[in-house]
C-alpha cells in the first residue's frame, strides 16, 4: 500500500496526542454509559462509516465571476486520486471518490484503476456532464441535452451517459448520477409538461443500458444554470422522474438545490419511505448552490438528516443503502483541507445521531410531549463525540488531528513544486 504522507509522521504526532485522548475518550465512555450507550460500539460505528470525495473538488472552485487558483493543484485525474488519497489517510473516512465525466476520462482506465489501487481507493458514483460543450461534440447543450426540442441532441446525450456507464464499469463504479442543467430563462421558452416527457423518455433509454447491479441517480435543482426553471427543479419531479423510469432508478439529494429554509430532513424521510433515496451530495448553503464546506453553517440541519438516516437503519427499513458524497466547492480554503474537515463533520453528524434515544422519543412523539421530543434530539445533538471521531482515526492510522498532520506533512508545498500549473486544470469549475 502507498501512502502520500509519510506514515511515520502520522504514527509519532498519533503518539503524542494519544494520551490526552484516551483521557478524554475515557471521561466521553463513562458520561455515556449513564445514558446507555456504548462508546466501543459507537467507534466501530465511526470506523465503518465512509463518505466519497469528488474530483472535481480537489481543485480549487470559482464562481462566475473568477477563480483565484491555489497552488499544487491537480492537473488530471492521477494527481486528483493522490489528493483524495491525503484525504483518506488524514479522515480515515473518505475510501472512494467520485468521478466526474468527460473531465476525468482516461485513455487507459485499467492504469488509472491499478494507480487508485495502490492508494486503497475505489470508485463510487459516476457522473456525467451534459451541462456543457466540450470541444469534440457534433450537438450543442446550450437550450439542454436529455430534454432538448431535437432529438438528435437527446440521443447525443443520452450516448454520452451510456459512455460514462462503461467507463464507470472498468473503475467497479455501481452508481451513475444524472444531473442536467436543462431548464429556462424566460417564461414561455419552455413547454413544462413537453419537456419532462422528453426527459422521461432519454432517462428510460439510459436505464435500459445501466447494468442490472447499478443504480441511476437523478439530482434535481432549483435554479442554475436555467434561471427561471429546471426540468428537474424539486424532490417531487426528481420522485417522479426516478418511479417512472425503473426501480433501481432513484433520486439524489444535493443538500444545497434547495428554496432555502425548506425542511430537507422531511424530504428524506420521503425517499426514504418510498424506497427512493439514492444519496446525498453534503455541502452546506446559506443563498442557494453555495457548495459551502458540510456542517459549517447548519450543523443541526445536518444531524437531523441524520437522525432520519439512522432512524430507517434502526427500523430495519427495506432496500436503504443511500451513497454518501461530498459535493463541494473550495474558493478560499486549500481543497484537501475543506474536504477533510467536511467528512469528519458528515462522520459527527452521523455519529450524533446514533446517541438518540429513539424509544424515549418514540413515546414522548405518542404522548404529544413536543418539547421533550425536541429536548430528545438536542441531547445527543449537544454532545461532544469529538473523541470517539478522533479514536477512530487512531485506530485506522489516519490523523487524529488531521490539519495540524497534513499540515506539518508540506504536502501543499511539495505539490506547488511537482505541479506547476500549466493552465489546463479543468477541476472545481462548479
Ligand atoms: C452541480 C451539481 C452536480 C454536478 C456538479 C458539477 O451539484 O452534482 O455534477 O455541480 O460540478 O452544481
Ligand atoms: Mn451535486
Ligand atoms: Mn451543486
Amino acid at each position: 500500500m502507498k501512502y502520500p504522507i509519510s506514515p511515520d509522521l502520522v504514527a509519532e504526532k498519533n503518539d503524542q496526542l494519544t494520551p490526552d485522548l484516551q483521557k478524554d475518550f475515557d471521561a466521553l465512555g463513562e458520561q455515556l454509559e449513564r445514558r446507555g450507550l456504548n462508546i466501543q460500539a459507537l467507534t466501530e460505528q465511526a470506523e465503518a462509516f465512509d463518505i466519497a470525495v469528488p474530483s472535481w473538488g480537489t481543485g480549487t472552485g470559482g464562481t462566475r465571476f473568477a477563480r483565484f487558483p491555489g497552488v499544487g493543484e491537480p492537473r488530471n485525474i492521477f494527481e486528483k486520486v493522490e489528493d483524495c488519497a491525503v484525504i483518506n489517510q488524514m479522515s480515515g473516512c473518505t475510501s472512494e471518490i467520485s468521478p466526474h465525466f468527460p473531465w476525468d476520462a482516461v485513455d487507459d482506465f485499467t492504469e488509472l484503476k491499478a494507480h487508485s489501487d495502490q492508494y486503497g481507493l475505489g470508485w463510487s458514483s459516476v457522473n456525467s456532464n451534459t451541462f456543457q460543450d466540450q470541444p469534440d461534440q457534433e450537438r450543442s447543450y446550450k437550450y439542454g441535452s436529455l430534454s432538448h426540442a431535437d432529438a438528435a441532441v437527446r440521443e447525443q446525450a443520452v450516448a454520452h451517459n451510456l459512455q460514462v456507464i462503461e467507463w464507470g464499469k472498468q473503475l467497479g463504479s455501481k452508481v451513475l448520477t444524472v444531473w442536467v442543467g436543462d431548464g429556462s430563462n424566460h417564461p414561455g421558452q419552455q413547454h413544462f409538461q413537453r419537456a419532462f416527457e422528453r426527459y422521461l423518455a432519454s432517462a428510460k433509454a439510459i436505464y435500459q443500458g445501466l447494468p442490472n447491479d447499478w443504480e441511476m441517480h437523478i439530482e434535481h435543482k432549483m435554479f442554475e444554470p436555467a434561471f427561471y426553471s429546471t426540468v428537474i427543479q424539486d424532490w417531487g419531479s426528481n420522485i417522479l422522474a426516478a418511479m417512472e423510469t425503473g426501480e433501481r432508478c432513484k433520486s439524489l439529494v444535493d443538500l444545497g438545490h434547495h428554496a432555502p429554509n425548506v425542511n430537507i430532513e422531511m424530504i428524506v424521510s420521503r425517499l426514504i419511505q418510498f424506497k427512493k433515496l439514492g444519496g446525498f451530495h453534503f455541502n452546506d448553503s446559506k443563498y442557494g448552490d453555495d457548495d459551502l464546506d458540510s456542517g459549517s453553517l447548519h450543523p443541526y440541519q445536518q444531524f437531523l438528516i441524520f437522525n432520519e438516516l439512522v432512524d430507517a437503519e434502526h427500523r430495519k427499513q427495506e432496500g436503504f443503502a443511500p451513497a454518501y458524497m461530498l459535493d463541494q466547492s473550495h474558493n478560499v480554503t486549500d481543497p484537501i483541507e475543506s474536504l477533510i474537515n467536511s467528512a469528519t463533520e458528515v462522520q459527527r453528524s452521523f455519529i450524533k445521531a446514533l446517541l438518540v434515544d429513539r424509544n424515549a422519543l418514540e413515546n414522548y412523539q405518542n404522548d404529544n410531549d413536543a418539547i421533550m421530543a425536541s429536548n430528545t434530539l438536542k441531547a445527543a445533538f449537544n454532545t461532544d463525540v469529538s473523541p470517539i471521531l478522533a479514536m477512530a482515526r487512531k485506530n485506522k492510522n489516519a490523523a487524529i488531528d488531521s490539519l495540524a498532520t497534513y499540515r506539518a506533512s508540506g504536502y501543499r508545498q511539495q505539490a506547488a513544486k511537482a505541479r506547476p500549473d500549466t493552465g489546463g486544470s479543468r477541476s472545481g469549475i462548479v
